[in-house]
């Protein structure tokens, strides 16, 4: 009997260190949420700066814009509006290439000129899909860092609530339709 007795200790022991180190990694997570040294970093938008969709300047439009970096590519590709980001994330070989992604937080960006420095982490930031306001290929996902933002620019401007998951290509084929066919 002394045997299993022993083997259950040894067992125990293996298991809190188990969880030990689960914990430790997730702590890490935590901390590095956001500004993950080893993720490329959100750069500036400026003047000339093509959209790698339409190839329209950047700067020249209103709305929020978009970014993405690409594997083995030093500089991201850049986007005139989230709508163009959307119709390129969505194309069937993107997904093998894109790595990190960003949008502006427009709770913090002027809608008119937005800000470069505000960009998010597009895969957790809430989209406001069928507002009012038009970005530079007319109707666009508004983007913010929070729901609560979010909710207020939808109260405000009209359109619903979405996750980065759930914009596929029939959201984004409806805002390209709009206004012919309003929801
Ligand atoms: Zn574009
Ligand atoms: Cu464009």
């Amino acid at each position: 009997m002394a045997l299993p007795a022993q083997g259950g200790v040894k067992m125990k022991i293996t298991l809190s260190s188990l969880v030990v180190l689960v914990l430790l990694i997730c702590a890490g997570c935590e901390q590095n949420a956001g500004t993950d040294p080893l993720q490329p970093p959100p750069v500036a938008i400026t003047d000339g700066d093509e959209c790698h969709v339409c190839g329209m300047i950047i700067t020249r439009f209103p709305g929020p814009k978009g970014e993405a970096y690409v594997t083995r590519v030093e500089q991201p590709l850049k986007f005139c509006s989230t709508r163009d980001l959307f119709a390129w994330l969505l194309q069937p070989e993107t997904a093998a290439v894109v790595e990190q992604i960003y949008v502006h937080d427009m709770a913090q960006s002027d809608w008119a000129h937005p800000e470069d420095t505000h960009l998010i982490d597009a895969r957790g930031a809430w989209y406001v899909v069928g507002s009012e306001r038009t970005g530079a290929m007319g109707p666009t996902l508004a983007s913010f860092a929070t729901r609560e933002a979010a909710a207020a620019f939808a109260e405000q401007h009209g359109g619903r609530l979405l996750r980065f998951e759930e914009i596929t290509l029939p959201v984004l084929k409806s805002l390209m339709d709009w206004p012919a066919n309003p929801r």
